[in-house]
């Protein structure tokens, strides 16, 4: 079975997504995930220029062996345009083996170790109202987890929030509200974000109760002193993680944060390799690891991370936001069912436009995701439906201090 053809598509519904379609010479296709938000275009051509005539010709069923090649090869290493290409390619070349072996990716992979993945979602308001109902319909939604963001006194607009309450609260994407070729500027003021937070924890545990399992992202925007005050600040409503509290890439950050708090910690959606992660899970300084199967070299490259944080007893908390592809999406699913040290699982459901284009089968019931029994990954690309939807730029928005300073997010 060899590699046929490696083709790049580039679509928008709702959102810009980078898909990598392989077809076999028997006729078989496989699809990989390879969107960058903000700069997709880089992945786009990683894959076209320099990928793509690599692959042609290549045995298709030799999954680890292109791996090897294309990371090793390369010379030039890690980072997040190479490893979302290096994914891409890894990811079609499962979905392909898979469909070979007529089975769904789960069951390569080692079987199903549970019977669904816990997904949480994401709730959010500008004032703390707006959240409540916000969480209220998550919770109609059938979701049995929730992420709790919200606007912050004195700030006009906080990332993670959603600008308006229609929706549930659910969507605060960039994209197509806010789409414009330059990037959105918000303020922010730590400070008030700090003051704010623990009384709208407690809020949300007076109106829902000790039970439900609640997170929080950070969004990498404290230092580590900040971070630790905010975690001992929300041990009294015992959240599930407190995610990027601090940047990510600076991990001997998290041992101050571990020494001052019990909130368990998550990081890693900016990461791409295992190689990000040494500190932090030998040190034992995270509790769930964050990589997404699409920026972390793909099924193969979020395995090995995985199976390396089981070791020192971390779970997995895979990144599934909406700029996940439905492509991305299944394939942490089927790690999500087949691996032993399954954490939860983020789904922010895709919009309409996107599920017109990439064609799903997991389900979602009683608070669980499934990947489906379908072979392969599960997830169809319609190709007449994608040329409906051009690329057009958009970017994710740029935080500064009040003093105009460039600041985390
Ligand atoms: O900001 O996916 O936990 N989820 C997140 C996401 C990320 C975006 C970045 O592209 O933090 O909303
Ligand atoms: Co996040």
């Amino acid at each position: 079975m060899r590699i046929a053809s490696a083709d790049v598509v580039v679509t928008s519904p709702a959102r810009n997504f980078v898909t990598l379609v392989i077809t076999t010479d028997d006729g078989l296709t496989g699809l990989g995930d390879a969107t960058l938000n903000g700069r997709e275009l880089s992945v786009a051509s990683y894959l076209r220029d320099h990928v793509a005539p690599l692959l042609e010709g290549r045995d298709a069923s030799r999954i680890e062996d292109t791996w090897q090649y294309l990371y090793r090869g390369a010379y030039w290493r890690r980072g997040p345009v190479t490893m979302a290409a290096v994914a891409a390619v890894d990811t079609a070349l499962w979905d392909i083996k898979a469909k070979a072996a007529g089975m769904p990716l789960y069951q390569l992979l080692g079987g199903a170790s549970r019977t669904g993945a816990l997904a949480y979602g994401h709730a959010s308001g500008r004032d703390v109202p707006e959240l409540l109902d916000s969480v209220r319909a998550h919770l109609e939604r059938g979701y049995r987890a929730i992420r709790v963001q919200t606007g912050i006194p004195g700030l006009d607009s906080v990332y993670g929030v959603a600008s308006s309450a229609a929706g549930g609260g659910e969507r605060y994407d960039y994209e197509p509200a806010r789409r414009r070729p330059l990037p959105a500027e918000e303020t922010w003021d730590t400070r008030a974000y700090l003051r704010h937070v623990p009384t709208v924890f407690e809020a949300v545990r007076a109106e829902f109760g000790p039970g439900l399992p609640l997170l929080h992202d950070g969004h990498h925007r404290m230092t580590p002193i900040q971070a630790a005050r905010l975690g001992k600040d929300l041990e009294p409503y015992d959240l599930f993680w407190l995610e990027d509290a601090t940047p990510a890439e600076d991990q001997t950050a998290l041992r101050l944060i571990r020494q001052h708090t019990t909130t368990p910690l998550a990081i890693g959606e900016v990461f791409n390799s295992a190689h990000d992660y040494t500190v932090l899970l030998q040190e034992r300084l995270i509790d769930y690891v964050r990589s997404a199967v699409t920026h972390a070299g793909g099924v193969t490259g979020l395995r090995r991370l995985l199976d390396m944080a089981g070791h020192f007893g971390i779970r997995s908390g895979i990144h599934g936001p909406t700029d996940i592809s439905p492509v991305g999406m299944a394939a942490a699913l089927h790690l999500d069912l087949a691996v032993h040290n399954f954490g939860i699982q983020e789904y922010m459901r895709h919009a309409p436009e996107t599920l017109e284009v990439f064609r799903t089968s997991f389900t979602f019931t009683d608070g669980l995701l499934h990947p489906s029994d379908t072979p392969g990954l599960g997830v169809g690309l319609d190709l007449a439906a994608a040329e409906r939807f051009p690329y057009a730029p958009a970017y994710l928005p740029v935080n500064r201090l009040a003093d105009g300073t460039v600041h985390d997010w």
